[in-house]
């Protein structure tokens, strides 16, 4: 029987870690979209799990399951994802900010742009503010990714937002954000340079960023309700 994205995304939230690999597996080798299997199936899986986490019904121990389900069936997924390279467009640096633990958020990022042209530094997860601007003007990165998906996290992002200010460099970067508790409205109150709901709309965000033309989306991504955002009092 051929694989839907449906049996994938349950495969997922029911945390059957071999049979989603190899439904994953499965998919690829009859065709199923990859783009579709990795949207609608493994991360609709792992929204289900952080639901019923939610409500009560999942504990911790099935939020470190969902994660250790959902990352081979990424990384099987990842190379079969479309190209879409015209040319380098820029540098990236990003992880995730003190006390986040979550990586399969700035992972997905990181493919997305790295297939967009974009040379994407992974740096890791709970890091210390500074570090995020050492290795920024180490790599001399474009833009800062900082990935928090706690509400107790997100205040980070403004604590290096702080420190690129004290340190007169906040002009010579682009900061943005993400994560399942970021919003536009969060980045625009710490004076963010963009937000980005997911992966694949973080691409026209540091495209945008860079100065590239958006078209039509550049006057709806200054307002919070676009799935990406830029501070268009910045830029
Ligand atoms: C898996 C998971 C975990 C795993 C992570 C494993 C791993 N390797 O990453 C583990 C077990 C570590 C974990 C731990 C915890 N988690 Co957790 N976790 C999740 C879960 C189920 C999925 C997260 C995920 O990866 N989703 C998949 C990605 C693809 O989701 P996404 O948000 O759409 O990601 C996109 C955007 O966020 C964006 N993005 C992400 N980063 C960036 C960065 C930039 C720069 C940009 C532009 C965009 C961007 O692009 C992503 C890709 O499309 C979520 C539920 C959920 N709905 O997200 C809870 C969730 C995030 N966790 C939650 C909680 C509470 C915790 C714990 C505090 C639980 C506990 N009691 O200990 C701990 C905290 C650990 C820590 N200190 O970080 C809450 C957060 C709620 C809140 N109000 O803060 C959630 C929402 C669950 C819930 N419903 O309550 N978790």
């Amino acid at each position: 029987m051929s694989v839907s994205v449906e049996d994938i995304k349950e495969a997922v939230w029911k945390l059957q870690k071999q049979k989603a690999y190899d439904l994953v597996q499965q998919g690829i080798e009859e065709g199923l979209d990859p783009v579709a299997m990795l949207k609608a199936g493994v991360i609709a899986g792992l929204q289900t799990v952080g639901a019923k986490f939610g409500e009560g019904e999942y504990f911790l121990a099935e939020l470190v399951m969902s994660g250790k389900v959902a990352e081979p069936c990424i990384d099987l997924i990842n190379p079969h994802l479309p190209p879409n390279v015209d040319g380098m467009q820029g540098k990236v640096v990003i992880g995730a900010v003190k006390g986040d633990l979550h990586t399969i958020g700035y992972g997905l990022v990181t493919t997305q742009l790295e297939l967009a042209g974009f040379e994407v530094v992974k740096l890791g997860i709970d890091l210390d503010s500074m570090y995020f601007i050492e290795k920024a003007e180490e790599h001399r990165a474009d833009i800062i990714g900082l990935s928090a998906f706690l509400v107790t996290t997100i205040p980070y992002c403004k604590e290096v937002l702080g420190y690129l200010q004290d340190m007169n460099l906040r002009d010579k970067y682009k900061l943005i954000i993400g994560g399942t508790e970021c919003t536009a409205e969060k980045a625009d109150a710490m004076d963010a340079d963009g937000w980005a709901l997911n992966a694949v709309a973080s691409v026209p965000l540091c495209k945008r960023l860079m100065g590239q033309d958006v078209g039509d989306e550049d006057a709806k991504a200054a307002g919070h309700d676009h799935p990406w955002w830029y501070n268009s009092h910045r830029h």
